[in-house]
C-alpha cells in the first residue's frame, strides 16, 4: 500500500467521545416514544448491528454499518430499528467524525448504563467502509419462534457458548415487542426501561401460559390480577429455562444480580467487538478501510 493508505485518521480524543456520550444520554428521554425512552431500541440496534457475525468466514459484524442500506436495513428481522437510527442521526450530524458503526454500538452501551445496567467495555475505531466480501446474508439473527438448539446454532456461529447465550438473553429486561415489527406483542417485565435481572426471575417464578395472537403468532403470557398487567415471553425466552445446560445459568442469574451484571457486561462487550481486529498493544483498529486503500 502507498504511504497515503497507511495513514490512519487520528483517534478521537477522550473529550470528543465524552461529548458524543453526553449527546446520546440527552436523547434517551423520548416522551412520545415507547415507555418514554429510546434506550431499549438503541440496545437492540447495537445487538443487531453486531449479531450478523460468522466466525468461520469472518463476515458480518458491526463494521460497515450495513443497516444503512436496504439489504440489511429493510431485513424484516430489523423492523423498527429505523427508529433507533433516526434518534441517533442528530448525534451524527453534530459529531460527523464518528462512524455509524461506532455510534450505534456506543449508543447501546450508553443506554444500558443509563437504564441502571453495568459498564460495558467499549472501544472505538470501527469503519463504515462496506467491504462487499464481508456482507452478511439475511437469516443470521435468531428466530424467536424456535428453541434452544436454534439459539445454539445462531450464537455458536458468533463464537458464544451456552452461558453467554443466557447472559445475553437478559437484555430482554429491556423494551418490548411490537406486533407491527416482529409480530410478537408486549413487554417482558413491568419496568422495561430499568435494567435488572427481573427477566430471569419472572421466567422461573411465574406460570406462563401459551397465547396465540390474532396474527397467529404464538407467545407466552402471564396476567397479573393485582396490577392488571400482562407480561410476555417469547418461545426462545422460555426455551433457555428448559435446556439442561442453559437452565443452571438462568437460575444463577435469577439469584445473583451482580453475577448477571458482570457476565452481561463481558459478553455484550464481546458481541460488539466481533470482526474488529485490534493491535493488542495499542488497541488501535487494524481492519479499517485504509487497509484496503479506501
Ligand atoms: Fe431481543 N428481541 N432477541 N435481544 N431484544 C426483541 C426485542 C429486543 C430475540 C427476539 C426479539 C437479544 C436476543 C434475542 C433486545 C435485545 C436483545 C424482539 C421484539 C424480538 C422478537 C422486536 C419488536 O417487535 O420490536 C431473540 C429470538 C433473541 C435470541 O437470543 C439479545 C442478545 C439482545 C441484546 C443483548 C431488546 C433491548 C429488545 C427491545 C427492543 C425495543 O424496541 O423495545
Amino acid at each position: 500500500s502507498t504511504s497515503e493508505n497507511t495513514e490512519r485518521p487520528a483517534p478521537p480524543t477522550d473529550s470528543q467521545l465524552e461529548a458524543v456520550r453526553e449527546d446520546i444520554l440527552a436523547l434517551l428521554k423520548q416522551p412520545d416514544y415507547d415507555d418514554g425512552s429510546a434506550g431499549p431500541v438503541l440496545v437492540r440496534l447495537a445487538w443487531h448491528s453486531a449479531g450478523t457475525y460468522d466466525k468461520d468466514t469472518d463476515t458480518g459484524g458491526s463494521n460497515g454499518a450495513g443497516m444503512r442500506y436496504p439489504y440489511e436495513g429493510e431485513d424484516p428481522a430489523n423492523a423498527g430499528l429505523e427508529h433507533a437510527r433516526l434518534f441517533l442521526e442528530v448525534v451524527k450530524k453534530k459529531h460527523p467524525w464518528i462512524t455509524y458503526s461506532d455510534l450505534w454500538t456506543l449508543a447501546g452501551v450508553v443506554a444500558v448504563k443509563a437504564m441502571g445496567g453495568p459498564d460495558v467495555p467499549w472501544q472505538g475505531g470501527r469503519t463504515d467502509f462496506v467491504d462487499d466480501s464481508k456482507l452478511p446474508p439475511r437469516g443470521r439473527l435468531p428466530d424467536a419462534a424456535q428453541g434452544a438448539d436454534h439459539l445454539r446454532h445462531i450464537f455458536n456461529r458468533m463464537g458464544f457458548n451456552d452461558q453467554e447465550i443466557v447472559a445475553l438473553s437478559g437484555a430482554h429486561n429491556l423494551g418490548r415487542c411490537h406486533i407491527d415489527r416482529s409480530g410478537f406483542d408486549g413487554a417482558w417485565v413491568n419496568s422495561p426501561t430499568r435494567f435488572s435481572n427481573q427477566y430471569f426471575r419472572l421466567i422461573r417464578n411465574l406460570e406462563w401460559k401459551p397465547k396465540v395472537l390474532t396474527n397467529g403468532v404464538k407467545q407466552f403470557t402471564y396476567y397479573d390480577e393485582d396490577t392488571e398487567t400482562e407480561l410476555m415471553m417469547l418461545p426462545t425466552d422460555l426455551a433457555i429455562n428448559q435446556d439442561p445446560s442453559m437452565e443452571p445459568w438462568v437460575a444463577a442469574y435469577a439469584e445473583d444480580k451482580d453475577r448477571f451484571y458482570a457476565d452481561f457486561a463481558a459478553v455484550f462487550g464481546k458481541l460488539l467487538e466481533l470482526g474488529i481486529k485490534r493491535d493488542s498493544a495499542t488497541g488501535h483498529i487494524l481492519n479499517t478501510d485504509n487497509e484496503k486503500g479506501g
